[in-house]
């Protein structure tokens, strides 16, 4: 039997509805395919969106946010209050091609702040937009073929896809794949085309059928990640679904399927936890939509429509267990599901630096701190990225760790390339300290409203002193991720770092370790409340036992692992604050 078309279970009619639900269940469901009130909003002339449309202004992957420091400023009676939107284009698997990315480059000055910002999922996010500017950002950007729809909000987000431009056939159909999901799990509403794009209103009160979604589409977002075997860049085992192709005799089997990863969670709430997801089934190649798409409706049909901090797959799969999950799944397509394939994991490589495609180009892939393409006086990376792009005009790929690879240089332009980034003050990967290298960082402040603590912003000066003692230890050259986040929600994904910092209030930090490079392990709190200036100093000690006292080969995180938070703290004598 082919299943290529089958649709998983009926949504729910809106009367099926459970009696409690959160309050953005009422505004989904009241908005006629995500329209409510956008578009008669969008002509007045306020510089925000009011009531519940913010809410549904993510789905056109649009969020309202507000200048932090100018609020800050404010409170001192100095400033004012500045609302503006980030808009965040989506890019499966990372892949644009120059023509995107220069138009992209060209928005960002018109209607944004100057910056373009790579974030962790490949896409690219445009920030500072003023309302009266946001519907010409968005129309622009689909003039060029980029779509913010379904960027943000409570459907599948970006799908992600191991970017590098190797000519491979396993690769190419990873790629391919991961376009296929994206357009298929796309909600289906016409709403985007019509408040943005100028198209045909449909009649008041009739939205479209959404087959997929209902009209309560999912009850939280909903993420995918497609990994090349061994080689987990994608931070696979933090998704909704991760996908992971299996090769046999080089050519692709299929895929083992993995569900209920996630790392959102709230500080002093146990309720809620980052969680690794789960293997759960090996599907061939070429039946792997309809297996993602009843993922999907399990999580339409059994997410908690109560509780947003406990909506995600991942609380359906830890309550029911692998088992329940892989017969419920087999009951909606009508037939056995396999057992996953073994996998196994040798790097989460950042893909940075010179290599050949293996169709006689190569590619570059460049270092972006923290995924933010500015200029700045040590660096003018927006700059000479652009004269590069423009001049060579290269595919351009998205990382999932905030990088960008060139792809599809000829060798005769290597040259050309390397010049006019040295002139632009541009570092090639291997001036960079390997530390630094493996580091991300969340936006956090000025412009996420959730954050706690800085992280973009401070990593960097944290990064100096962190570098300077491993240096003085002899580590420089040690491979080890630092992730930091400004809110414990998890966006540049610290719980599966060597290092993870999270922000817990204004300058202060817990600190977690003990994951592993290749993001196979959640890592365990070792502090609490840590003060930025106290982040290198509270990690000397620790980096100067493993110096002395790892095994052969042994990671930072492994060696972290091994000792356990105690062992560590007995080890190093360290009085450090710790919650329990
Ligand atoms: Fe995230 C919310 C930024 C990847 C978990 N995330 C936010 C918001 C939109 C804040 C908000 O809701 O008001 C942040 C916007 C900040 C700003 O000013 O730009 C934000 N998240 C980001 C980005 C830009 C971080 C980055 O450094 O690149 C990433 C955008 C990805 C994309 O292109 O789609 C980003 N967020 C992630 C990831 C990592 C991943 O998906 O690989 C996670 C953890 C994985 C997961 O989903 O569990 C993540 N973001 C969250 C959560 C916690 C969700 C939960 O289950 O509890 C929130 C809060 C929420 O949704 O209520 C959040
Ligand atoms: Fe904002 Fe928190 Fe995400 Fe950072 S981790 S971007 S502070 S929601």
């Amino acid at each position: 039997m082919t299943l290529s078309h089958t649709r998983p279970t009926t949504p729910p009619a809106a009367t099926d509805a459970p009696p409690a639900r959160s309050k953005v269940e009422v505004t989904k469901e009241s908005s006629v395919g995500l329209r409510g009130g956008i578009a008669e909003q969008l002509s007045k002339e306020t510089d925000q969106f009011a009531g519940s449309d913010p809410q549904l202004l993510k789905f056109h992957g649009i969020y309202q946010q507000e200048d932090r420091d100018a609020r800050k400023a404010a409170r001192g009676g100095a400033g004012a209050r500045q609302h503006m939107m980030m808009a965040r284009s989506k890019v499966p698997g990372g892949l644009m091609t120059a023509e995107q990315y220069l138009v992209q480059d060209e928005l960002c000055t018109r209607y944004g702040n100057g910056t373009l910002r790579i974030t962790t999922r490949q896409d690219f996010q445009f920030h500072g937009v003023l309302k009266r500017n946001l519907k010409r950002t968005i129309r622009e950007l689909n003039d060029a073929l980029v779509t913010t729809f379904g960027g943000c909000g409570d459907v599948v987000r970006n799908v992600m896809c191991c970017p590098v431009p190797i000519d491979d056939v396993v690769r190419t159909a990873i790629l391919a794949e991961a376009r296929v999901l994206s357009d298929r799990l796309l909600p289906a509403t016409r709403s985007y085309f019509e408040i943005w794009l100028d198209g045909e209103q449909v009649a008041a009160g009739e939205p479209e059928d959404e087959p997929l979604y209902g009209r309560t589409y999912l009850p939280r977002k909903f993420k995918i990640a497609l990994a090349y075997p061994g080689d987990n860049c994608v931070d696979i085992y933090s998704n909704d679904v991760g996908i992971v192709a299996v090769v046999e005799d080089g050519q692709l089997a299929g895929f083992n399927v993995l569900a209920g990863g996630g790392l959102g969670m709230t500080h002093g709430m146990e309720a809620t936890y980052p969680r690794l997801a789960d293997p759960i089934c090996f599907v061939p190649a070429g039946d792997l939509a309809p297996v993602v798409e009843a993922i999907v409706a399990v999580h339409r049909d059994h997410g908690d429509r109560k509780d947003r901090k406990r909506a995600r797959l991942k609380y359906v799969v830890a309550a029911w267990g692998v088992a329940r999950f892989r017969a419920e799944l087999e009951g909606r397509l009508g037939r056995a599901l396999a057992a996953p394939r073994p996998m196994e994991w040798n790097d989460a490589a950042d893909h940075l630096g010179w290599g050949e495609q293996g169709d006689g180009r190569l590619y570059l892939g460049l270092w972006v701190e923290n995924g933010r393409i500015a200029d700045t006086p040590d660096s003018q990376l927006r700059s000479g990225l652009r004269a590069v792009i423009d001049q060579v005009r290269p595919g351009v790929r998205l990382t999932p760790q905030q990088n960008v690879i060139l792809a599809g240089i000829a060798p005769s332009d290597r040259p050309l390339v390397e010049k006019t980034l040295w002139a632009h003050g541009v570092r090639l990967p291997d001036d960079i300290a390997t530390v630094r290298r493996h580091s991300m960082a969340c936006p956090a402040m000025p412009t996420c409203g959730l954050a706690l603590a800085e992280a973009e912003r401070a990593l960097p000066a944290v990064l100096d002193e962190i570098e300077t003692v491993l240096a003085e230890l002899g580590l420089a050259e040690e491979r080890l991720s630092i992730r930091m986040t400004g809110c414990p929600n998890g966006c540049a994904r610290p719980y599966l770092g060597d290092v993870g910092i999270v922000g817990r209030t204004l300058d202060k930090y817990n600190i977690y370790l003990g994951g592993d490079f290749n993001g196979t392990r959640l890592n365990t709190e070792f502090a609490e409340l840590v003060s930025t200036a106290d982040l290198a100093p509270t990690l000397r000690p620790l980096f100067a036992t493993f110096r002395d006292e790892r095994l052969p080969g042994e990671g930072f995180g492994d060696f972290c692992h091994r000792l356990g938070a105690e062992g560590l703290r007995r080890t190093t004598g360290q009085a450090v604050p710790v919650g329990d």
